[in-house]
């Protein structure tokens, strides 16, 4: 058993510069843990709240002292003495220390830097890797131990971007018979292919916050149509070697009851929109839609869940956050067949894999997903493999947060083939 012996936090600056919390955890044999966490910007209403100063004269607010005085000051003192090897207490106790439905007290980057930190910690000096100890807490009987299928965000639209196109994220699905460094191939291969063609056509190559190229269309649909004509270019076939996703993250467009987007003059009500994306489905091969309708509309995912059917895997983020209460309505519902897992999103390690039990339970694909606002924080990778996640979301292959979790999987991928 080893016990925590020391935590302390401090400031550090996530990749689009604001300020994050990262937390160090000692135990006492030495072994230790450093998390940092990430933050959204298409933030849902259910997420756990980060604490931040609200101090204009520092980081125009954003700063994370108060979340810092935290760990060090409230959660610290609880933890001290007890075994790191025993998330659930560890978490437990933060928990109850917070005692809120969203960990807006203490915060939930303040709880989840010390809840990864611990894992970390754990997992040294247990001396196994973080994707092997996290399955120590898990069921994993005919669980699989392999890299899920990774998604590929290419183009950037959205809040991730500047007013270039409405949806968030157009994404590459590699098949899910090809092996992991074969998808990073693919990625790359179509990404530069991205870039060949919007220089043809005198467009921008500059990128948004997950590193997807963020150029304007007239429409959402051409964005498509140019992520069509590069897969075509990297002479692979759409439909077979590479499907199409879509986090479309409508509510950051959702407005008095209405969608507003540049392929439509009017705005649009839910049924107007799931006869877009029936058609955008059938015309493109959308394997993968997260997010296509408001975090509030349940009716409305419910009747597009029955207009695609099961062929298209119809994602919550914003609507279940990761949450307990949300998965179990949109199950109730009928309104989702895969959910996005962002730890951030609910405060600990333990609540969140408790959540990826019930939705493997209920038989519904799991998708493990950074936050635009990354650090070089690699553990999510990690996370992924070991819940044996079918997709992984990490943004695109470039810019150096994202790629730490490529480059992690690598190294993983590698280990499975000795193990
Ligand atoms: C999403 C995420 C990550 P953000 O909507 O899925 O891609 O974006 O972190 O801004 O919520
Ligand atoms: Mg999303």
């Amino acid at each position: 058993m080893a016990k925590i012996k020391q935590v302390f936090a401090r400031e550090i600056l996530d990749a689009k510069g604001n300020p994050t919390i990262e937390t160090t955890v000692i135990l006492n044999d030495n072994a230790t843990g450093t998390a940092s966490v990430p933050c959204g910007t298409s933030v849902s209403n259910y997420e756990a709240v980060d604490v931040r100063d609200h101090d204009q004269s520092r980081f125009l607010g954003l700063g994370v002292l108060k979340a810092i005085d935290n760990v060090q000051k409230v959660i610290a003192p609880k933890l001290v003495g007890l075994d790191a090897q025993n998330q659930q207490e560890v978490d437990r106790v933060m928990i109850e220390l917070d005692g809120t439905q969203n960990k807006s007290r203490l915060g939930g980057n303040s709880i989840l830097s010390v809840s990864i930190a611990v894992a970390k910690a754990a997992a040294k000096s247990s001396v196994l890797p973080v994707y092997l100890y996290l399955r120590e807490y898990i069921k994993k009987e005919n669980l699989p131990l392999k890299i899920p299928t990774p998604v590929f965000n290419l183009i950037n639209g959205g809040k991730h971007a500047g007013d270039n196109v409405d949806f968030q994220e157009f994404i590459i699905v590699p098949a899910s018979f090809k092996s992991y460094s074969e998808s990073l191939q693919i990625a790359y291969t179509v990404y530069e292919n991205l870039r060949g063609l919007l220089r043809k056509n005198s467009m921008p190559t500059l990128v948004g916050d997950e590193g997807g190229f963020g150029p304007s269309f007239p429409t959402n649909e051409e964005a498509l149509q140019m992520l069509a004509q590069s897969i075509e270019l990297s002479n692979l076939r759409l439909g077979y070697d590479v499907f199409f996703g879509l986090d479309v993250a409508a509510n950051s467009f959702y407005k008095d009851k209405g969608y507003k987007i540049k392929d439509k003059a009017m705005s649009l009500s839910a049924s107007d929109m799931t006869a877009l994306y029936a058609q955008l489905v059938k015309k493109y091969n959308i394997l993968y839609l997260e997010d296509p309708l408001s975090e509030d509309d349940w009716e409305g995912w419910a009747a597009l869940s029955k207009t695609l059917g099961p062929e298209t895997i119809l994602i919550g983020d914003d609507i279940t956050s990761t949450n307990p209460y949300r998965l179990q309505m949109a199950l109730d519902k009928k309104a989702i067949s895969g959910i996005i897992i962002k730890p951030n999103q609910i405060g600990t390690v333990i609540e969140a894999l408790a959540v990826v039990e019930v939705a493997r339970a209920a038989g519904i694909k799991l998708i493990v997903s950074h936050r635009s606002g990354e650090t070089n924080d690699d553990f999510i990778a990690d996370f992924a493999v070991a819940v044996s996640s079918d997709y992984l979301k990490f943004g695109a292959p470039v810019r150096g947060e994202r790629v730490a979790k490529y480059n992690r999987l690598m190294q993983i991928e590698q280990q499975l083939h000795v193990i």
